[in-house]
């Protein structure tokens, strides 16, 4: 069916979950709704308080533009619109932004019939960064340690905050994200790789079927995860990969104080240890 027709067909009304009928239209091809608009409305704000916290710093430099979050002596209170307040709000504009996208992104199932798995998905992401500027520094007291809005100095907080854990690779939950990232990208290779191979063939031949996609795997390394499979496998990989990221960075701090290294003495005093050397 060609695109034109199937979005004409399937262009119903209901299926939303604000508004009613209200905002129940598409302009061009963009559906609108209740959430289009608040989208709209935060990521406005958003982007103009991002412009005048540029325009009152030093520099118009794309790479060096920052707008710091307050200082933490106060706390988890309002700060003053030039020393983090502005942080404050851009962080409940870019919150309302991604919200309400991912409630768009509801909507939409809805009228398609769908279940929720991309809204389910991109929550886990909204959710890992929530975790960065608001979990965290509410359980540490103070909205200081939410990270800078900016390219270099989102950075440099990153790399300040993995030091003040003298080595973050030893943080046992970013070792699961990590390895969850690497396996998400091994999985997304495969699957490209195999689908590009068997429905892109060389002018003249013809396209494979998913026999074949299965066949492949079965003669390499004797099983097949299957065509439905390979993309839960891909999407539990994506989903616990932001979702191990939230959690390293959540216990540094809250749950543990010292250098991630020194976590790993539970292992090193165990009793059974103190055991050898067997005489
Ligand atoms: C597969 C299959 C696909 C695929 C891929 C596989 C026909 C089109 C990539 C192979 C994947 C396997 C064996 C799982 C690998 C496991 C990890 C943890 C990376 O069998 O079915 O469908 O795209």
């Amino acid at each position: 069916m060609a695109m034109l027709s199937f979005e004409r067909k399937y262009r119903v009304r209901g299926g939303t979950l604000v508004g009613g009928d209200l905002f129940d239209f598409w302009v061009g091809p963009f559906y609108v709704g209740f959430f289009g608009v608040t989208t709209l409305f935060f990521s406005f704000v958003g982007t103009a308080m991002i412009l005048w916290g540029a325009s009152q710093g030093p520099t118009w430099n794309l790479w060096q533009i920052n707008i710091a979050p307050p200082d933490l002596k106060y706390g988890l209170g309002l700060a003053p619109m030039m020393e983090g307040g502005l942080w404050q709000v851009i962080t409940v504009c870019a919150i309302g932004a991604f919200v309400s996208w991912a409630l768009r992104e509801v909507e939409i199932c809805r009228k398609l019939g769908m279940q929720y798995h991309v809204p389910i998905a991109f929550a886990m992401a909204i959710f890992a960064y929530v975790t960065l500027v608001v979990i965290r520094p509410v359980l540490l007291g103070a909205w200081g340690h939410g990270f800078p809005y900016g390219i270099f100095s989102h950075l440099d907080w990153v790399s300040n905050v993995g030091y003040q854990y003298l080595h973050f690779h030893y943080n046992p939950a970013h070792m699961l994200a990590i390895t969850f990232f690497f396996t998400c990208c091994l999985a997304l290779s495969m699957h490209g790789g195999l689908i590009l191979s068997a429905s892109n063939p060389k002018k003249g031949q013809v396209v494979k079927t998913t026999d074949h996609e299965d066949t492949f795997f079965r003669d390499a390394i004797g099983y097949s995860i299957g065509s439905l499979g390979i993309h839960r496998l891909g999407l539990f990989l994506a989903m616990a990969a932001v979702f191990f990221s939230a959690v390293c960075i959540v216990i540094s701090g809250p749950f543990w104080t010292r250098g991630w290294p020194e976590w790993w003495g539970w292992w090193l005093n165990m009793p059974i240890w103190s055991q050898w050397p067997l005489k």
